[in-house]
């Protein structure tokens, strides 16, 4: 394994991002192991807590993880009209299954997380996060996600994809094998939603991905939040319902301030939802079927 910082810098490079790289500042590192699946790096960083990274990739900092969790939780949540049952694939770190379990309309989630480390790393140096896994709701699987749904056809109402970026195992998760195994999975209604990548760096994929959703769904949309540690500092989501008369664009279940509060949300609210969907006008002409 390399040295995962020089100079008292984090540097985050990739090809799918070229040319450019965001750097934190480190006071020190807190784990650094390589487990049966990847290679799992806690550093504490001078001004964004504690970061969790794979395979040299950044998955989340203590100081803005919150909007890329809350998001990708409450836009498929406050979508559907009655989420009972909810699966979440990947999300090691507990940030997406913390908010889920927040809702009370939710009866149960199953988290399938392939990589048992991860979850312990998390428990241990992002307790912020990791406390979802003490969630009477949860049922913890851990386990490789398309052989669990395999298994576990027309179960969920809610599946959400919280993977890392497509190199490597998780380039899967982006397919359009994999969004058919979720669409069997799902009840009649269902909705999912699945990190979608950012709109500045890879249009080309998220139209591929809009295309094939719209042969698998009735109802399709991308839309975005803003976090500084992601590459460009966005990162989207792709949401597909099976129910065509689903509207994303406006939240059927709008929370109220009080609920927003209870909560302890601090990105999500209602108008940050419809306000999500709203697409810069090169996106929108990519996506559009005209
Ligand atoms: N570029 C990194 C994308 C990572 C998305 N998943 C983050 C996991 C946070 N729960």
């Amino acid at each position: 394994m390399e040295k995962p910082v020089q100079d008292g810098w984090f540097r985050e490079t990739c090809s799918l991002w070229p040319g450019q790289a965001l750097s934190l500042e480190v006071e020190e590192v807190l784990y650094h192991q390589r487990s049966p699946f990847q290679e799992i790096l806690v550093l504490r960083s001078k001004t964004y807590g504690n970061v969790l990274v794979l395979d040299g990739l950044i998955q989340c900092t203590e100081r803005d993880e919150f909007s890329y969790q809350e998001m990708i939780a409450n836009l498929p949540l406050c979508s559907h009209p009655n989420p009972r049952k909810v699966l979440i694939i990947g999300g090691g770190d507990g940030g997406v299954l913390r908010e889920v379990v927040k809702h009370p309309s939710v009866e149960s989630v199953v988290q399938c997380e392939i990589d048992e480390e991860v979850i312990n790393v998390s428990k241990k140096y992002l307790p912020g996060m990791a406390i979802g896994y003490s969630s009477p709701k949860l049922t913890l699987h851990v386990g490789d996600g398309f052989q669990f749904m395999k298994q576990n056809q027309d179960a969920f109402d809610i599946i959400i994809t919280d993977s890392s970026d497509p190199v490597g195992p998780a380039e899967s998760l982006f397919k359009e094998s994999y969004y058919q195994l979720m669409k069997t999975a799902l009840r009649e209604g269902g909705i999912l939603c699945c990190q979608g990548e950012c709109q500045w760096l890879h249009l080309d994929l998220i139209k591929e991905m809009n295309q094939f959703c719209k042969t698998l769904f009735p109802v399709v949309e991308y839309a975005y939040c803003t976090i500084p540690t992601y590459p460009s500092g966005q990162i989207g989501f792709m949401l597909c319902s099976k129910n065509p008369s689903t509207n994303f664009k406006e939240p059927v279940q709008q929370l109220s301030q009080e609920q927003v509060d209870k909560m302890n949300l601090r990105y999500y609210n209602s108008s940050i939802h419809r306000a999500a969907f709203v697409l810069p006008e090169f996106t929108r002409k990519a996506l559009s079927d005209v």
